[in-house]
């Protein structure tokens, strides 16, 4: 496998020299100053290259091979193979990549919001912080300050008590911090950041989109993207939802095997592939990674590992990458068992996520994205796979 890194660009306060430092040789990287729907160009793109390969004097030299994300514009999801625009725009951003030599990219389809959390920093018992979803508040935001039509049939007696409880205890700047949290704020966000009543127009744009529709327009977008990629080389990885289940009342098509397995069915191409994300998948305690990730292994052409531990309410949040509820050595030995099939050296995979601790616990970091706490991440999966590659 190969140890890859999400860098944000030059503004990003992790350097490329503290990603060498880190260890991992390949870069993954988005033109993320541009907005959802934007076009990119061949040279755009390789100026970015350009920036990332040009290696200093006597320092490791970086590859940028992985894109994530393009984003999927808003009218795909709604309208699918009719957004004819969106996708011609979408083939031509992945053909600037792939002009550039960059053959993996990542997407999601995941309406409205992207990833999605409660809070950036909920504290530790060690003084780091994580992230976390935490069922009450998120119920809080849905229900009194979003105030989602129809939402009420969504949420027990006992949770909506226990909601507005929390959502009585929020002041101004608690409202208007999850705000900013859950309405695409988080980075490397695919879709729009929204105001309140911007969040209520969206969500009526979906009012008859449900998930038998959402899956159709995915496989529309899949049949129109997936000849051209095939033709340059480029492997599509689908990201899974996250949190793997519905949000706001809106439809979510990649959070289990099933949801794979119908898209792989319906849109048999070999550049249609997964992105394993064990952070998201592992979310619902019914998805079974290890089988997942020997199932998938041959769509599998890029890795997310990252842990997170689930609360009896629905609520989880990030543990350290090896103590959550994915079985890591069981996935990391099916994930190995697959590279080793290609050769070695095949599947990039990159430490999801991480915990804010010692010196990024005063300084200004990306949320989920800051340095130290990957690197502990990617030091201990390095472990696991050093095991593995010597004993299986
Ligand atoms: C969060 C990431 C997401 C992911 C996109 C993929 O850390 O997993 O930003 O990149 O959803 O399109």
């Amino acid at each position: 496998m190969i140890e890859a890194w999400r860098w944000f660009g030059p503004h990003d306060p992790v350097a490329l020299d503290h990603i060498r430092q880190a260890g991992a040789t390949a870069i993954v990287n988005a033109l993320h100053e541009l907005k959802p729907g934007t076009v990119w160009t061949q040279k755009q793109v390789a100026e970015r290259k350009n920036l990332i390969e040009t290696t200093p004097a006597n320092r490791t030299p970086l590859t940028w091979s992985i894109v994530e994300s393009i984003p999927v514009p808003d009218d795909v999801k709604r309208l699918g193979a009719g957004a004819k625009e969106s996708i011609e725009g979408w083939i031509t951003s992945m053909e600037a990549v792939a002009a550039c030599d960059i053959k993996t990219i990542c997407y999601n389809f995941m309406p409205v919001v992207d990833w999605t959390r409660t809070d950036l920093d909920a504290e530790l018992p060690t003084g780091a912080t994580c992230m976390r979803f935490d069922a009450d508040r998120f119920a809080a935001f849905e229900l009194f300050i979003l105030q989602r039509p129809g939402v009420e049939k969504d949420y027990t007696l006992e949770q909506r008590e226990r909601a507005k409880k929390t959502f009585d205890r929020f002041t101004q700047d608690d409202i208007d911090y999850l705000t900013m949290v859950i309405a695409s704020a988080l980075p490397g966000s695919t879709t729009d950041p929204l105001t309140i009543p911007g969040f209520r127009d969206k969500l009526e744009a979906y009012a008859a989109i449900d998930a038998t529709v959402l899956r159709k327009h995915l496989a529309e977008f899949l049949a129109a993207v997936t000849p051209r990629a095939e033709e340059l080389g480029v492997k599509l990885t689908l990201h899974p939802d996250d949190p793997p289940r519905p949000l706001f009342g809106l439809p979510r098509v990649a959070s289990t095997a099933a949801d794979y397995q119908a898209l792989f069915d319906a849109v048999p191409s070999e550049a249609n592939g997964m992105c394993f994300c064990t952070g998201s998948l592992g979310v619902r305690a019914d998805n079974d990674l290890v089988a997942m990730a020997e199932h998938f292994a041959p769509r599998i052409h890029f890795v997310h590992l990252r842990a997170t531990k689930r609360e009896e309410d629905g609520s989880f949040y990030e543990s350290d990458h090896l103590d959550g509820d994915v079985d890591m050595v069981g996935v990391i030995s099916a994930l190995w068992a697959e590279d080793r099939k290609r050769g070695g050296h095949t599947i990039p995979f990159r430490p999801d996520h991480g915990h804010r601790m010692l010196d990024d616990l005063h300084k200004t970091v990306t949320p989920g994205y800051a340095g130290i706490g990957r690197l502990k991440g990617l030091g201990e999966l390095r472990g696991i796979m050093r095991a593995v590659e010597r004993y299986t």
